[in-house]
């Protein structure tokens, strides 16, 4: 019998003995239930368990208190779709094919970990935003929003049925996965649930019951807001400025009736927002909004108070957006404990990458820097380590780790490695020292070149590439917010040397073919 063949046929034997009625009393017999929690856009700056500076998230903390909290936690490339096809595949973007959101169409015949799942006897759901323009392959059951969803009101495909519903996304996405681990899934099988919110992307929506939340709190400005990006060419070239690029009536919601405020095409858009809403949603939208339009035009700002005055607006919905995706969790979390089910399932709470609150002056993400590369990861695992784990793990580990989790082989082809063993708290001395990144989408919105490189625990360095040719070295440890680029800088020869060796050696592990970087002239 081949080991394939025996992992499977375990997995299922110790499936059938499964039951509901076991749920409590029989933990480590049972496979663990997976509960994959991914927001969209969810800076872990923006989670108390990471970062007190800015807000509070008891629930999504609750994870952390009652697990662990990844402090190297990042993504292989920080952009929704490609983001997601790394995790689902645990490979890197120029193998799952799925490298940028605007050309790309996820492969879904391809090897997934749902699918191995599945096959091993797991029932498998994915609720909420999908964005891989493919239907989803490899679940029962899936209700997914439409490309990045809509706040309110939205439409969701319920296995190939489009239904609208009212109400705000994050809290209809809540109710659509407990419906579905409640009354729709079979309770003889372990599940596996990827519950993934459009919360918080773009244009940070509140939910009604939120809007007077921070209204009058004023939030730290970055020490980087007005970095003039020296020596970093790819840096200055971006459009994610929130000074610059930021819109008052599209991303700020300044829409206002007597049509005095005047930006460009994203305005036009802005204008039809609230549109969707009903006759309740609308009236709270305006009563809250209303007001701050008429303080923002009697202020009058321009130059740097106009663009702190942005910050500070923008922060507020984002976080605004954010107790509401918290309050969520709670409710599943409780939803779990009243019904049994902490103690045999294993929660994620990740993001499909970072997001910056205001450092460099930006917002969005895509670039290999820090706060959009890092992405929050936390895990309740019961019987698991409890603490922090601080190896460099990336988002390809996910599959390899949920196939462990149900004492399914990993396919060799996959990337990634299992976090599994870190998360019992064994040693792993032979634990992976750097993590390999590739950024592909330009020409496109925000103008981030694209660009691939290497990370230790200390080093990072870049190339970008296309219509650019730049190299970026950082110590993260003398220079964490990534402002002086060392490459080419006298002393740095050797480090640059060996990190490149190590980018090469990446490549080749992860079969990176020859012609992936096609170098333009400038
Ligand atoms: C949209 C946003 C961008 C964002 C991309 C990718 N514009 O296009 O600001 O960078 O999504 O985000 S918007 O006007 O449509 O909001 S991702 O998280 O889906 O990758
Ligand atoms: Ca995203």
């Amino acid at each position: 019998m081949n080991k394939k063949f025996l992992a499977l046929t375990l997995g299922i034997s110790t499936i059938s003995t499964y039951s509901s009625a076991q749920e409590s009393d029989t933990k480590s017999e049972s496979p663990l239930n997976i509960l994959f929690i991914m927001c969209d856009d969810h800076s872990y700056q923006t989670i108390s368990a990471y970062d007190t500076r800015f807000t509070q998230t008891p629930n999504i903390d609750r994870i952390a208190n009652e697990g662990v909290r990844f402090t190297n936690s990042f993504v292989a490339n920080s952009i929704s779709g490609p983001s997601r096809a790394c995790m689902l595949t645990g490979k890197h973007s120029h193998i799952n094919g799925y490298t940028d959101n605007v050309k790309s169409r996820f492969n879904g015949a391809q090897q997934t970990f749902p699918k191995l799942l599945q096959t091993a006897g797991y029932q498998t759901a994915v609720v909420g935003k999908w964005h891989l323009t493919s239907p989803p392959t490899g679940f029962d059951y899936w209700n997914i929003l439409i490309g990045q969803g809509e706040y309110y009101n939205p439409t969701f495909i319920n296995n190939g049925t489009k239904e609208q519903h009212e109400g705000y996304a994050t809290n209809i996405t809540t109710d659509i996965a407990i419906d579905w681990l409640d009354a729709k899934r079979n309770k003889e099988q372990p599940f596996c649930l990827l519950l993934h919110h459009k919360a918080p992307h773009r244009t940070w929506q509140p939910d009604t019951l939120d809007l007077d939340l921070f209204s009058d709190t004023e939030f730290p400005l970055p020490a980087n807001f007005y970095d003039t990006y020296e020596g970093r060419e790819a840096a200055a070239a971006q459009e994610m400025s929130i000074a610059k690029d930021m819109d008052l009536i599209y991303d700020l919601k300044l829409a206002d009736k007597e049509n005095e405020i005047k930006t460009n095409q994203l305005g036009v858009y802005g204008r039809e927002i609230p549109k969707r809403m009903n006759k309740e949603q609308r009236a709270a939208w305006d009563a809250h909004y209303d007001k701050v339009i008429a303080d923002f035009k009697a202020a009058n700002l321009t130059g740097n108070e106009l663009a702190e005055w942005k910050y500070r607006q923008y922060m507020r919905d984002y976080l605004r957006v954010i107790a509401s995706v918290d309050r969520n969790i709670g409710e599943v979390l409780n939803y779990l404990e009243t019904n049994g089910l902490l103690e045999n399932t294993i929660i994620v709470y990740t993001s499909d990458q970072g997001f910056y609150m205001g450092e460099h002056g930006w917002f969005d993400k895509r670039f290999m820097y820090e706060e959009s590369f890092r992405t929050p990861l936390l895990v309740r695992m019961p019987d698991g380590k409890r603490g922090d784990i601080k190896q460099l793990v990336q988002n390809i580990d996910y599959a390899p780790t949920f196939l462990d989790i149900a004492g399914v082989e990993i396919p060799e082809d996959i990337h990634g490695a299992s976090m599994l063993p870190l998360l019992k708290g064994e040693k792993s001395s032979d634990w992976r020292e750097s993590l390999y990144y590739h950024y592909y989408e330009f020409p496109s919105e925000h103008s981030v070149k694209k660009h691939y490189g290497v990370r230790t625990d200390r080093y990072k360095l870049i190339h970008f590439y296309d219509n650019i040719d730049t190299w970026e070295l950082y110590d993260l440890k003398k220079d964490p917010s990534e402002m002086k680029n060392l490459y080419g800088t006298k002393g740095y020869d050797k480090l640059t040397a060996k990190l490149k060796v190590e980018l090469s050696k990446l490549r080749k592990q992860y079969n990176v073919p020859a012609d992936n970087i096609p170098i333009k002239q400038k």
